[in-house]
């Protein structure tokens, strides 16, 4: 296998879904974990996907994320060319809101799994924290900073709540 840095391949079926995927990115620039962040459409660059897909492990991947909406089948294809654990990230669609691109990704049927996370940026950012997640499982010091994270993110929360001005 080949040695690189960045242990996150974050791919997503079009430039205009990065507006979402963008916060995987920047959630896992503040866990100090590398990425690449690349587009590939399962429909307009099929040839794309099965180049990426086939040749991640060995490229040195060890997680992808995998972002589309709509009738979103990059996650679902990805998975099904890599042994690579693939997190879905349903992007929100113009016509159904990302229902679509939710049960797109979701219904994988037994056998190929997706770990599927919410739609829009909450799931953007969930998947970037469980991609850190595994990855933590063989870094101390990932997992340190993973801890941190999430300390600083309850020390954030108020006691009470106060009057917000409208
Ligand atoms: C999907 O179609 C992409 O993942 C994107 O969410 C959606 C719309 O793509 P564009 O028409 O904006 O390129 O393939």
């Amino acid at each position: 296998m080949a040695e690189r840095s960045a242990p996150v391949a974050i791919i997503m079926g079009s430039q205009s879904d990065w507006t979402t995927m963008r916060h995987a990115a920047d959630t896992l620039d503040a866990l100090g974990i590398e990425y690449e962040a690349r587009i590939v459409s399962a429909h307009r660059t099929p040839e794309r996907l099965y180049e990426f897909a086939r040749s991640a492990r060995d490229e040195g991947f060890e997680v992808i994320i995998a972002g589309a909406g709509g009738a979103a089948h990059l996650p679902g294809m990805t998975a099904a060319m890599t042994p690579l654990p693939v997190f879905g990230v349903p992007v929100e669609s113009k016509a159904l809101s990302g229902q679509d691109s939710l049960l797109s990704i979701v219904q994988m049927p037994a056998g190929i799994p997706v770990g599927t996370l919410a739609i829009g940026r909450a799931g953007a950012v969930n998947a970037a924290l469980l991609a850190a997640a595994v990855l933590a499982l063989h870094d101390d010091d990932l997992a340190d900073r993973l801890d941190a994270w999430r300390a600083a993110q309850t020390a954030k929360v108020a006691d009470y709540p106060v009057d917000e001005p409208n």
